[in-house]
C-alpha cells in the first residue's frame, strides 16, 4: 500500500509538473514551433528571394515594444534585432542577428539574450548570430539572389525618415542591383487568420478590457473628471496583467463624445451627458478594442436612449451580415447594413436623417495591432479572422455621441461574439453605471 501510494504520489507529481509546464506554455501563447511554422508559411509565399526584417521601432514609442511583423515571425522583441529568411540557401534558411551582450549596460537594463546556439535553441530559430556579422553574412546569404523582401514604407515618405525606412535605404545601398519587394502584404496575409494560440491571447486581452469596463462604469459620475475614469480603467488593465493600453484610451464626455479619437481626458463630466469609453488592453502584444457609451449619473435621457437604440439596432443589423465570404470594408454588406439602419431610423434636430453622422467604417481587423493589417483591401472574411463591429452616431449640435463596439471571431457558419460578457442594452448599461463606486 505504501509503495503504491509512493508511486501514485510520484505519478501525481509528474502529472502536476507536466500540467504546470503546459499551463505556462499556454500562458505565453504560441510556442517556438508555432513561430517556426509561421516563418515557413511566410517563406512559401516569398520563396524567390531573401527577406530581411528589422525590429525597427520609431522614436515616439513610450517604451520598447515589438515591431508586430517582426514579433509575429519570431516571438521575440529584441531591440536592434534583424531576421533574415533565405529559403533558397543550401544550408541556412533562417538567421537572427542580435547585439552581443553588454555587461555594463545590463547593470541598468537587466540580462539580455546572447547570440549563439543556446538562444537559437530557446527561441527555435535556426541560427542566432551577433549583429556585427550581419553585413558579411548577408552577402553570403544573398549569393545568387536578386530579390530582397523588406517592409517598404506604405505611405509617402516622412521627414526625417522612419527607422524602418533608414534601414531599408541602407540595404538598397548595400545591394544596388537587387529588386526590392514588399514583405508586408505576405506577412499580413498570414496575420489576418488567427491561430488557436493567438486567439487565446486575444481573448485574454478582450476579457481584461471587459472587466475594466465593468469595474469602471460607475466612475462615470457627475462632477468627476474624464481622467479619473481613464486612470481607473488603466489601473484595472495593469492589475489584471495587461502590459499597457493598446492605444490611447478614449474617455469623451458631452462635446468630446462626438470627437472620434479624443484622448486628452481632461474635462469634467456633468450629469445628463454621455461618455464614450473606447479602450483596449494589450496582452502579450495582442490588442483589444471595446467601446461602450455611458450616461453620466446613470440614466439616459429619452433622446439619448433613442439614439443609443438606433446604434444598437444598427449593430445588430451589421452582425447579421457577419460570415465568411463577405468583405468587412465600407463597400461590403456589414457596413451597408449598419449605415442603412442608421440612415432610415431617427432624425436630427432639423429633421434630417442620421446617416451623415455615422462617419467611420463599421469594422476593422483586430490582432497584434489594434487596426490590424490587411493583405489586400476587401479581402473576404474567413474563419479565424477577428473584426470589430462598431457603428456610431455623432451629432455635434446636440453634443451627443454614441458608439458601441464589439469584437467577433469569424466561424465556419457566422461568428462568435467575443465580447458577450459585456452588457449592451440601455437597462444593463444604466445598471452598470449605477453600481456603488469606490470612494
Ligand atoms: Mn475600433
Amino acid at each position: 500500500m505504501i509503495q503504491g501510494l509512493k508511486i501514485r504520489c510520484v505519478l501525481a507529481l509528474l502529472f502536476f509538473l507536466v500540467a504546470a509546464t503546459r499551463a505556462s506554455a499556454a500562458a505565453h501563447g504560441a510556442r517556438p514551433e508555432e513561430f517556426r511554422s509561421r516563418r515557413q508559411a511566410y517563406a512559401v509565399r516569398a520563396n524567390d528571394g531573401v527577406t530581411i526584417l528589422f525590429n525597427a521601432l520609431e522614436e515616439d514609442l513610450r517604451e520598447f515594444a515589438a515591431d508586430k511583423n517582426f514579433y509575429y515571425l519570431t516571438g521575440v522583441a529584441l531591440p536592434d534585432a534583424i531576421l533574415v529568411l533565405s529559403p533558397r540557401h543550401p544550408q541556412h534558411k533562417e538567421t537572427l542577428f542580435i547585439p552581443e551582450r553588454d555587461p555594463a549596460q545590463e547593470k541598468w537594463t537587466g540580462p539580455k539574450l546572447a547570440p549563439g546556439a543556446e538562444t537559437a535553441q530557446q527561441i527555435g530559430v535556426e541560427r542566432v548570430l551577433a549583429l556585427d556579422r550581419f553585413q558579411s553574412e548577408l552577402t553570403t546569404l544573398m549569393a545568387g539572389q536578386r530579390k530582397v523582401y523588406a517592409i517598404l514604407p506604405a505611405r509617402k515618405r516622412t521627414t526625417p525618415p522612419s527607422t524602418q525606412e533608414g534601414h531599408v535605404s541602407r540595404l538598397r545601398l548595400l545591394f544596388p542591383f537587387a529588386e526590392f519587394l514588399n514583405a508586408a502584404p505576405h506577412i499580413a496575409h498570414l496575420r489576418m487568420k488567427k491561430s488557436e494560440a493567438e486567439l487565446s491571447l486575444l481573448k485574454r486581452a478582450i476579457q481584461i478590457t471587459i472587466e475594466a469596463h465593468k469595474a469602471t462604469a460607475a466612475e462615470v459620475a457627475d462632477g468627476r473628471q474624464e481622467y479619473e475614469v481613464e486612470a481607473a480603467l488603466e489601473y484595472e488593465f495593469r492589475r489584471r496583467g495587461a502590459a499597457r493600453p493598446a492605444f490611447p484610451s478614449i474617455v469623451g464626455s458631452g462635446p468630446n463624445s462626438v470627437i472620434l479619437h479624443y484622448d486628452k481626458s481632461a474635462r469634467q463630466m456633468q450629469k445628463g451627458e454621455l461618455v464614450v469609453v473606447d479602450i483596449g488592453a494589450e496582452f502579450e502584444e495582442y490588442a483589444a478594442d471595446v467601446t461602450r457609451t455611458y450616461p453620466v449619473g446613470g440614466k439616459f435621457t429619452p433622446r439619448q436612449r433613442e439614439i443609443y437604440n438606433v446604434v444598437r439596432s444598427a449593430q445588430e443589423a451589421a452582425l447579421k451580415e457577419v460570415k465568411p465570404g463577405v468583405a468587412p470594408n465600407k463597400s461590403g454588406p456589414i457596413h451597408r447594413a449598419a449605415f442603412d439602419y442608421i440612415e432610415s431610423h431617427g432624425k436630427d434636430l432639423k429633421g434630417n436623417s442620421l446617416g451623415q453622422y455615422f462617419i467611420h467604417g463599421t469594422s476593422h481587423h483586430l490582432g497584434l495591432n489594434v487596426h490590424d493589417v490587411v493583405s489586400e483591401p476587401g479581402r473576404p472574411l474567413e474563419p479565424g479572422m477577428v473584426i470589430t463591429v462598431e457603428p456610431g452616431i455623432y451629432i455635434p449640435d446636440e453634443n451627443l455621441g454614441v458608439r458601441i463596439e464589439d469584437v467577433v471571431l469569424i466561424t465556419e457558419t457566422g461568428y462568435e461574439l467575443l465580447t458577450k460578457d459585456l452588457p449592451r442594452t440601455v437597462e444593463e448599461i444604466e445598471k452598470l453605471v449605477a453600481k456603488p463606486r469606490r470612494p
